[in-house]
């Protein structure tokens, strides 16, 4: 049996701050149409996808930064992308500000989730590797505030069943860890799929600025080819509120290499069928863990502290 999901990775233009939910969604459900139109089993959303990237300002406001969040899902903006999913028979992944509340306490978190055909949830990640800062650093042209208004996930990389094969999630920052795509490898992931909002300006080191394309791909080529799975990697990009975003989304093979990549830096959409059998081509052969992983060599990857 052929175990090929067809993928679209829908990146998105920016989102402007007064943009409202109905018209970030209507954006997605075209997207999701087209990818319909072209094949597709599963299309995958960016990151913080409903919103403008909001941690790039200092807000004291708890009452503010609780706009961007969404409370529920599918809630009354969603429920149209979630009906139209339904309908078309299309998956998806999406990224959103998630606030939940626990007795009596409000959690926040930089969530994604996976929709099945159906329209059913059949996954939920919460962003494990949290960038940035707490406290405003008025220095920076722009502040990297995810530290203070989300939590850190403690959801693990633990893959769902979709389509014959299994996806694991991650989100932006995420993809710079080589645990993330092990971790999801050793829990049986075959693809992983990532939303990212990656300014090309990085203050603390801004000789680095030209290299962020590079740095963002290397990582997950690298990843990819490592651990023999898929990766499909999907911006919000362009120019939001004056904060220039990279681009270049992009579907990897196991081999590493890029397969379609987007060429714009606004709403644009790249497909590939992915074939989940290629990933034994690198599991069968040089990355063959069982014949090759040496796990008892590397005590410290797991350990809290160095020795
Ligand atoms: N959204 C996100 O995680 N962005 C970071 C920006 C660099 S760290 C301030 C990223 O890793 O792309």
């Amino acid at each position: 049996m052929s175990r090929i999901i067809a993928v679209g990775a829908a990146q998105m233009g920016p989102i402007a701050r007064d943009e409202p939910r109905f018209s970030a969604v209507s954006r997605l459900i075209k997207l999701m149409e087209q990818a319909k139109d072209e094949g597709c089993d599963l299309v995958v959303f960016p990151e913080l996808t409903l919103t403008t990237f909001f941690p790039r300002w200092y807000l004291d406001d708890q009452a503010e930064i609780d706009t961007f969040f969404e409370t529920e899902m599918p809630g009354p903006h969603t429920q149209p992308l979630f009906d139209r999913a339904r309908e078309l028979g299309i998956g998806f992944y999406l990224g959103y500000a998630e606030k939940t509340e626990e007795s009596g306490r409000g959690r926040r978190f930089n969530t994604s989730i996976l929709v099945n055909e159906h329209g059913q949830i059949v996954g939920r990640y919460r962003k494990v590797h949290l960038p940035g800062h707490y406290e405003n650093e008025p220095w920076r042209p722009f502040q990297h505030l995810e530290k203070r208004y989300f939590e850190p996930g403690e959801t693990f990389f633990e893959p769902v069943d979709l389509h014959g094969g299994k996806i694991s999630m991650a989100i932006c920052n995420d993809r710079r860890w080589p645990e993330v795509y092990r971790e999801a490898t050793l829990r049986g992931a075959e693809m992983l799929v990532l939303g990212y909002n990656t300014p090309v300006h990085y203050p603390p080191a801004p000789q680095h600025d030209h290299l962020q394309d590079f740095h963002s791909h290397l990582s997950m080529q690298a990843g990819a080819y490592q651990n023999g799975m898929w990766v499909v990697g999907v911006a919000k990009a362009g120019r939001e509120e004056g904060c220039d975003l990279i681009g270049r989304s992009c579907i990897i093979a196991p081999t590493g290499e890029i397969v379609a990549e987007c060429k714009t830096l606004g709403d644009e959409l790249i497909t590939c069928n992915c074939d989940f059998d290629q990933c034994s081509e690198l599991r069968n052969n040089v990355f063959n863990f069982e014949l090759h992983r040496r796990p008892e060599m590397y005590p410290l990857l797991s350990a809290t502290k160095s020795p």
